[in-house]
């Protein structure tokens, strides 16, 4: 294959990957995708893949024909080292990126100077609004938004998601437990947008303050962690998680920044240098939860409107969660900043 293929290369919050039309993509799909990363191989030597699963990412846009939505959105994650190109989770870092992508390509008109754009996120079946900042009819990347883990600022993309519990597992507690044990250690098995299984950091055996280099190099660590994985796929409705990138593994400790939790988040096999936005929520969400592993851990503000700060290795992430009268968290909304960095054609 040599065919050039119409691609614009974004940072979506903390992740970096290959937006694309639908319509633009070739049939062989996958095989050209692999190609266009340069996967399977650790340093992705071969493509334009950034040798770690948070540069290995792809979004793919299409105008929806769904009453009330503008367009729909397929998120692949591109194995690095191994040939597999997974729809099995969604990514709402990437999706910072798609709002600005579809008006780029003319999919959505934009409209003064911030732009609303309604996402069907295909991997779950749910909706996100993106509000997108608009500049002489163009995305407005520059502003004075910051997120962790990314250098500099940006213009914000204010990020809101609703009924996004059991978005894979088909309900928020898949087992219908806050808390089970696994493999001897407590955990709380979660999806409110992405299937978590949240655990003590102490309980692993780490203080959950570890870098990720540490945490990455420690391998019984990680033997654990996946042994633990592969009980609780199939009890979260995932099945066989074994060639899957969900669940995520993530272990919580008490907050050390003025947060509410501190996290290491395993995705499943590299530690997240932070945290996902759905990975974020669903650890938020359980620390609403009382007698969840992260519940006594947490410190959750007071308020039906609540800013939880989820604390990860490059500093920490604020979700905005809604609480309704039952206790339940009713919609999330999350800050993002994303950059279009390169528009053309990319070689397979
Ligand atoms: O949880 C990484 C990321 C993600 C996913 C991962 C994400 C999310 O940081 O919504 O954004 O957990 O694989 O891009």
């Amino acid at each position: 294959m040599s065919d050039a293929i119409r691609c614009m290369w974004m940072r979506g919050g903390t992740s970096k990957g290959a937006y694309f039309l639908e319509e633009d993509l070739p049939a062989a799909r996958d095989e050209f995708l692999l190609r266009v990363m340069g996967s399977p191989d650790a340093r992705q030597i071969d493509g334009m893949g950034g040798a770690d699963p948070l540069t290995s990412k792809v979004a793919i846009v299409r105008k929806s024909s769904r009453p009330g939505i503008d367009v729909d959105y397929l998120f692949l994650q591109v194995s690095v080292d191994q040939p597999l190109v997974s729809d099995a989770q969604n990514c709402g870092n990437i999706l910072a990126g798609v709002g600005p992508f579809a008006i780029e390509r003319g999919l959505v008109i934009p409209t003064a100077d911030s732009t609303e754009v309604s996402i069907f996120m295909e991997n779950t079946g749910q909706v996100a609004i993106a509000r997108v900042p608009i500049k002489d009819g163009q995305p407005d990347y520059s502003g004075d938004a910051s997120i962790d883990g990314v250098p500099g600022t940006a213009s914000a993309i204010p990020l809101s998601f609703k009924d996004t519990a059991g978005s894979s597992c088909g309900a928020l507690l898949p087992t219908g437990n806050v808390l089970d044990i696994i493999n001897g250690v407590n955990v709380t098995m979660i999806d409110n947008g992405m299937p978590v299984v949240v655990l003590r950091a102490t309980d692993m055996g780490i203080t959950g303050q570890e870098s990720r280099e540490s945490l990455e190099a420690n391998a019984d660590l990680k033997a654990r962690l996946e042994a633990i994985r592969l009980v609780c796929g199939p009890l979260m409705n995932l099945g066989d998680v074994s060639e899957k990138t969900v669940p995520k593994m993530s272990m919580v400790s008490p907050a050390t920044n003025g947060g509410a939790v501190s996290t290491r988040t395993f995705i499943p096999h590299r530690c997240h240098a932070s945290i996902g936005v759905l990975g974020a929520v669903s650890v938020a969400t359980a620390g609403l939860l009382t007698g969840s592993v992260a519940n006594d851990i947490s410190d959750i503000p007071d308020g039906d409107i609540k800013h939880i700060m989820i604390e990860h290795p490059s500093g920490s992430t604020a979700i905005e969660a809604r609480i309704s009268g039952d206790g339940s968290v009713s919609s999330t909304a999350i800050i993002r900043t994303a950059r279009k960095l390169f528009d053309g054609n990319v070689f397979s």
